[in-house]
């Protein structure tokens, strides 16, 4: 394994992928945080997640979340999410929805490897900072990508509500993730591309029920209108 990449324990720095398609400066911004950071457990700042604040903030009231600082301290934590899912389900364009309000349409490109996004959200008056990581569906990047599983706190499993084989490979995404990601990581089963509703071949009730099966929340997103993308991350950021 390369060194600085999650999972080595040698301390070294966090070196980009080759295949890191991003910005220099948004590499920079999102320093990897110490694997298995949870609540309580110390931060690079110092303070302990869940417990951070002044006497001040707390006098204020200050809001808290799970992953964040009140909002007029900075910088935030990262709480680190993956998008996990079938090749074509729609990740990279609901990150990039999510991020720049923007839909690709066009040409299909396929992620290579594994890509990543940094975005700061307030819940609850809280800043929590997503560092999201956008992996590649197709099949042979599947050995790049379980690398990173065990440092998400968050996972977004998508299907497409217009392939059913997206969505009968959940369960095989369930059995992965059982295998590779944290015990206590939050996931979130979504049908994207409901925009698509002339060519739906999974209906609403069916994702739902998967979704009570494992326990898991459940929703139906559109990366190209934007339905429900922002609250499916803030869900998971609460
Ligand atoms: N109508 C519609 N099309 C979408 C939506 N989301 C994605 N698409 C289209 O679906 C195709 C695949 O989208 P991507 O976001 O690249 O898929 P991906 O899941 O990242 O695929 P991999 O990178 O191979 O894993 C593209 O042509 C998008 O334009 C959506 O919500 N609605
Ligand atoms: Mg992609």
């Amino acid at each position: 394994m390369p060194r600085g990449w999650p999972g080595d324990a040698s301390g070294a720095e966090f070196p980009a992928p080759p295949f890191l398609s991003l910005p220099r400066e948004d590499c920079r911004a999102a320093p990897l945080l110490p694997p298995r950071l949870s609540r309580g457990s110390p931060h690079p700042t110092g303070q302990a997640l869940g417990t951070r604040g002044t006497r001040r903030d707390r006098g204020r009231g200050a809001a808290r979340c799970r992953w964040g600082r009140p909002a007029d301290t900075s910088p935030a934590p990262a709480l680190q999410v993956m998008l996990l899912g079938d090749s074509g389900v729609g990740k990279t364009c609901f990150l990039l929805q999510f991020r720049d309000g923007a839909f690709l349409s066009g040409t299909f490109i396929a992620t290579v490897g594994i890509d990543f996004r940094n975005k700061v959200v307030a819940v609850d008056g809280v800043k929590v900072k997503l560092q999201i990581w956008d992996t590649a569906g197709q099949e042979r990047f599947r050995s790049v990508t379980h690398a990173y599983y065990r440092d998400a706190q968050a996972l977004l499993l998508l299907y497409d509500i217009t392939s059913k084989m997206s969505f009968d490979n959940i369960r095989a995404w369930l059995t992965e993730i059982h295998e590779y990601a944290q015990k206590d990581v939050v996931i979130m089963l979504l049908g994207n591309k409901a925009d698509v509703s002339s060519e739906r071949a999974v209906r609403t009730e069916d994702g739902a029920s998967l979704a009570r099966e494992y326990g898991v929340p459940f929703m139906e997103t559109s990366a190209k209108t934007g339905m429900n993308v922002e609250l499916a991350f803030l869900a998971i950021a609460k």
